[in-house]
């Protein structure tokens, strides 16, 4: 190994060929204040707001991009969003002398999938953020050149490490910061430290290492799979970081898709759910669990682990389809805590035209659940958001029912309800006074689902319009309440089902008065023995996260 193994931060770390503006490592002091910061260059270059290209290049500038983003009222206010442009997964995610790292799949020159660089925010209270220099950018001729794919942190030697995909080829390479702040990070020299996937294997991806300690030893999942046979997590181990040896396959299939190839379409490895994105591994209580990414949904397996390898009893899918690449940590009061990618639910023309496109899940706190599934719980955080409270109890539900008192676009709705003689128990939000928008949650008795039926959202035809359902998010036992929390944040909904799954959807309502709450039973009664709706406060004045 060479003296000095890892390069020094600013080594070829510049943004894109095309974008001359070259990457400043400068520490940001904030200590002016933030707008005044970002009318220079250096501020908003350290924060990742470049010069764009794509529609706001012709706008300008970075300051008229972010003078558009902090007036669009279809950008959340209390979920975590990057500075400007496009955001997909959550990369390692770690609590490090009392701060959570947040760092992120970024692009920082235009709200399209592309140029990945890990974008890094950081938070005291997992809520109010600050956003930070970007922390890994590719190097020019490096194994990283064309983009610095998903990956964890962790601590070795008291001394933070990341551990991610360079492409392409997919390899994984190793990077550390010994600043304190964790605004800077320092590469291996000799990336990649795995440069390719076993040889006897014919894989469909080779990509998003996540590691762990077992007594001596680091162990590492990457994500892969098998054309025609499903996904697969490859483990390896090593003692240095450096020196790594595959050693077997920690689980395996099944492909986890229903997704059906027509004749003459591009095989897609993901779809077809032969390859699994972003494996996540950790021991929940007396159990262990398995995250992959896959077909554009999260399969959330439980099993066993023995002789390092898993062996799935049950999955279930952790939310809908547009919730994506979900990461865990161990957080503050050893909680294992879950972020996710909410994609978007418009086209690509319609979110690179808004500069801006992908917003973080609220943080999840995963919890050993009833031995079917973990418990998923919005973390109790966020509860200090909460403002005015609005409270009804035992209402009984019949028809429609509008709730005069409470209107906005920012709101959390929690209920408690037994079913009764409906068959659905339908709570409606975003909803114009004369119901032409809306958008419905739907409880359904017969088939104890849970539906997010986006299809009245908005009277834009270019946006998605749809119902996603996840099923048996219900009990519907004699004697047990129901539990639905509704966390509604502009374009956002987030939905927590009996502490058992999500369902995550987009909206974008095009009127001003869409605003509205309501609720319906349909063929019977309801009985809500209790409905909290809190606003809720944003956690910063101009939509833009700090
Ligand atoms: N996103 C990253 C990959 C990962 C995928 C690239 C999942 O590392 O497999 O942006 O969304």
């Amino acid at each position: 190994m060479s003296r000095q193994p890892w390069a020094e931060p600013s080594a070829g770390q510049e943004f894109g060929k095309e974008n001359k503006v070259k990457r400043t490592l400068h520490t940001n002091t904030f200590g002016i204040s933030r707008r005044d910061f970002l009318t220079t260059a250096a501020g908003c270059a350290s924060l990742g707001i470049l010069t764009p290209q794509g529609p706001y290049a012709a706008k300008g500038s970075a300051w008229a991009l972010e003078q558009a983003l902090a007036d669009d009222p279809q950008r959340p206010r209390y979920h975590f969003l990057p500075p400007a442009h496009w955001m997909n997964d959550p990369n390692g995610p770690i609590y490090w002398q009392g701060t959570y790292h947040l760092f992120y799949q970024y692009n920082p020159v235009a709200a399209v999938w592309g140029n990945m660089h890990w974008g890094h925010a950081t938070s005291t209270d997992l809520i109010h953020w600050k956003h930070q220099p970007i922390a890994l950018a590719p190097t020019p001729g490096g194994p990283d050149k064309d983009g610095c794919f998903s990956g964890s942190a962790f601590v070795h030697e008291r001394t933070p490490h990341i551990i991610y995909t360079g492409v392409w080829p997919e390899t994984q390479c190793l990077a550390l910061s010994d600043d304190p702040h964790l605004r800077t990070w320092k590469k291996f020299k000799r990336n990649p430290v795995v440069s390719a996937p076993p040889s006897a294997l014919r894989v469909t991806g080779f990509r998003d290492p996540s590691i762990w300690r077992e007594r001596n030893d680091w162990l590492m999942s990457i994500g892969a799979g098998v054309r025609g046979e499903g996904g697969r997590v490859l483990l390896y181990t090593s003692r240095d970081l450096i020196n790594w040896q595959y050693s077997h396959q920690l689980a395996e299939g099944p492909p986890f898709s229903v997704y059906e190839p027509k004749g003459g379409e591009k095989y897609d490895a993901v779809a077809a759910g032969d390859m699994w994105e972003c494996p996540d591994f950790f021991r929940l209580g007396d159990g262990h669990v398995l995250l992959v990414s896959t077909q554009g949904a999260v399969a959330q397996m439980t099993g066993r682990y023995l002789d390092r390898k898993f062996e799935c009893e049950r999955w279930r899918w952790v939310d809908g389809d547009l919730y994506y690449a979900a990461k865990s940590f161990m957080g503050a009061r050893n909680r294992r805590i879950l972020w996710g990618w909410i994609r978007e639910g418009r086209s690509e023309a319609a979110y690179s035209a808004a500069g801006w496109a992908g917003v973080m899940s609220l943080p999840r706190v995963l919890m050993p659940g009833d031995g079917s599934a973990p418990r998923i719980e919005p973390a109790e955080e966020i509860t200090a958001l909460r403002r005015q409270r609005h409270h009804w109890s035992d209402l009984e539900i019949s028809s429609e029912r509008v709730l005069p008192e409470v209107k906005g676009d920012g709101l959390e709705i929690e209920l408690e309800f037994e079913p009764g003689s409906a068959e659905a128990l339908v709570v409606k939000v975003r909803r114009s006074p004369d119901g032409n928008e809306e958008t419905a949650i739907v409880c359904q008795r017969p088939s104890r689902a849970l539906v997010l039926d986006t299809r009245r959202s908005s009277q834009n035809p270019e946006d998605f319009h749809r119902a996603q359902t996840m099923p048996e998010s219900f009990y519907f036992v004699k004697g047990r309440m129901e539990k639905l929390s509704i966390f509604l944040d502009c374009s956002v909904v987030e939905i927590f089902a009996n502490s058992r799954c999500c369902l995550t959807g987009r909206i974008y309502p095009s009127r001003a008065d869409s605003l509205g709450v309501a609720l319906c039973a349909k063929g019977g009664d309801v009985r809500v023995k209790s409905l909290d709706i809190f606003e809720m406060k944003p956690i910063s004045r101009d939509r833009l996260t700090t």
